[in-house]
């Protein structure tokens, strides 16, 4: 399984130097870090361990206007390096890298007593006896990167210490978050990250969020050698063709298709190192990115972050929360919870009680990083989770609107969400033409059923001549109970016409191949007039379409009771 080291401590206590003696590779690389002789931005390097295997090493800076970058470089690894001066001892960056490694849950590493070379033996035990206390469990190796002592030593301590590391998640969607991005001739946009979870390989169709730029993965590499898929836990190189630089860059994650919320909130539980006051603005770290947050305490160890920027985040993730300098972490709760303060809703989360945290539809995808199996107590429509009181509360709302639809036309819109289609299936309407319906309810007209009849008959008998109507309520009435077509803003024909009217069109585009005006008022026996209002009615119900002066089928224009015909179509 492979491994990501990553270097901690004080400035000028010899971390990068330490990387170069143990790779052969100089980390600083910006020509401001080899001017000024510090690190600035992370630096990689690959490591072989003594017992064959490989990991990586990231070398952060350790000034402590640097930490955000140290931080960045500390949220994917496995295990910590961390680096004290044998004659300084620990400074206030070797506490505060400490601590965050501590919030972020990484426990287990190496405490490296750098520059043995030049401090006598006795100084040499004191540093490392204090190297001890201040990390209790972890191993404790003098070294010299100046002379080489101790080195292998360093190694085999690091190569045990990784034996107890937990194998990262690879049956989760896809999550690496993007430390460094670049361009390469010929190549294009290559990023490079730690894949959280999941697994990557080429011709994979991924999301760089936030911004939902669809990506297409053209190859992969671990440690400078192409594989076909790179497991989590692994420090990757991904080759994106098509994607600009500055859309991946650090901060940025990689993820699979709505497997991920895009969240400007998220809540957590908080481990403070110093109290926050409720409404304090500070930095959260998370992933490689950094944003400006409000903290909004909730109570007993919970908030919730109300973010500039927006994260991608799952359950379970960890935050650094920083000030001027490091406040304290916190585990996500919740990564996209809603906006109002609801200590009862998070504290359920806490416990696993997802489905007391479900209301209206989320979509499954939306929750893998939730959950581990199908939350009980829920209800499902297609990939839709909600519940059961949500679910009655919409048949109620939409009762109360059909309710208070008007009578000649008793029906409501459904919902137009996206859940809708899987969703609304599930209640005791009627779809019919594009409203819901009390199931066999039809139109009534109270008192004017008589004017209603008179008009149908007179359409009926107007056969295929339009008849002007001037009632537009009587002709809404017969249109919604099926029984007339409207021709053009003023004129309708009784429905049975229609449909014969349009029998004959198609029986005749499809003999001919065509239809034209006068061929057409010939069949009816009609007016011009009336032949040219059908003959629009047919375009704008998708039976023909317009070719000069002529009329071909549609595709797809075919027998009768197939949906097209309005008539059909309201019965
Ligand atoms: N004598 C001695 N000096 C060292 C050793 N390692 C680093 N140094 C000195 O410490 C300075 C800072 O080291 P560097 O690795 O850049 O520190 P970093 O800020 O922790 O990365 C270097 O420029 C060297 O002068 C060592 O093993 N022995
Ligand atoms: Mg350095």
């Amino acid at each position: 399984m492979p491994i990501t080291v990553g270097t901690a401590g004080h400035i000028d206590h010899g971390k990068t130097w330490l990387v170069r003696a143990l790779t052969g590779k100089d980390t600083d690389r910006l020509p401001e870090e080899r001017r000024r002789g510090i690190s600035i931005d992370l630096g990689y390097a690959p490591l072989e361990l003594p017992d064959g295997r490989s990991a990586s090493l990231v070398d952060v800076p350790g000034h402590e206007r640097f930490v955000h970058t140290m931080v960045a470089g500390a949220t994917g690894i496995d295990l910590f390096l961390l680096v004290v001066d044998a004659a300084e001892g620990a400074r206030p960056q070797t506490h505060e890298h400490l601590a965050i490694l501590h919030l972020l849950g990484i426990d287990r590493g190496v405490v490296a007593v750098t520059k043995a070379d030049a401090v006598d033996a006795e100084t040499l035990e004191l540093a490392c006896e204090e190297a001890r206390e201040l990390v209790p469990g972890a191993g404790v190796v003098a070294v010299s990167a100046k002379t080489g002592l101790g080195l292998d030593e360093l190694r085999a301590a690091l190569a045990r210490a990784a034996e107890g590391v937990e194998r990262a998640r690879s049956d989760r969607p896809a999550r690496l978050f993007v430390d460094r991005s670049f361009s390469l001739r010929g190549i294009g946009t290559v990023v490079t990250g730690t894949l959280w979870s999941g697994s990557i390989g080429a011709g994979d169709e991924l999301f760089a969020e936030p911004g939902s730029h669809r990506v297409r993965v053209r190859s992969v590499q671990v440690h400078d050698r192409e594989v076909e898929r790179a497991e989590a836990g692994q420090r990757v190189a991904v080759a994106l063709p098509g994607v600009e630089r500055r859309e991946i860059g650090r901060g940025r994650a990689l993820v699979e298709p709505d497997a991920y919320p895009v969240s400007y909130r998220l809540d957590v539980a908080v481990r403070e190192l110093e109290p926050i006051p409720d409404g304090a603005r500070l930095q959260v770290h998370h992933g490689t990115s950094r944003t400006v947050a409000r903290f909004v305490a909730l109570g007993d160890g919970h908030a919730q972050l109300r973010l500039r920027e927006p994260v991608v985040a799952a359950r379970g993730d960890r935050v650094i929360l920083r000030g001027e300098t490091t406040l304290g972490g916190a585990v996500v709760l919740d990564p996209a919870p809603p906006r109002h303060r609801d200590r009862d809703r998070v504290e359920r989360i806490e416990r696993g009680e997802l489905a007391a945290t479900i209301s209206s539809p989320v979509h499954v995808a939306s929750l893998r990083h939730v959950l581990d199996a199908e939350p009980e107590g829920v209800e499902r429509a297609g990939p839709w989770l909600f519940s059961r009181d949500w679910l009655a509360g919409l048949e109620r709302d939409l009762r109360v609107r059909i309710d208070a639809a008007d009578p000649i036309d008793p029906g409501a819109p459904p919902p137009a969400e996206p859940w809708a289609a899987d969703v609304v299936p599930l209640l005791p309407f009627e779809l019919r033409g594009a409203k819901l319906y009390l199931p066999g309810a039809t139109p009534t007209l109270g008192g004017r059923a008589d004017e209603a009849i008179a008009l149908a008959e007179e359409l009926a008998a107007a056969g295929f001549r339009a008849t002007p109507v001037e009632d537009a309520e009587l002709a809404r009435f017969l249109e919604v109970s099926g029984r007339l077509v409207r021709l053009g803003e003023r004129h309708a024909i009784g429905a049975e016409n229609y449909e014969r009217a349009r029998q004959l069109a198609l029986e005749e585009a499809r003999a001919a191949g065509e239809l034209t005006l006068g061929r057409f008022r010939d069949l009816l026996g009609t007016g011009r007039r009336d032949a040219q209002l059908l003959l629009e009615r047919f375009d704008r119900d998708g039976l023909t379409r317009r070719v000069g002066d002529r009329r071909v089928l549609r595709l797809g224009a075919s027998s009768p009771g197939d949906g097209r015909s309005p008539a059909g179509r309201a019965g």
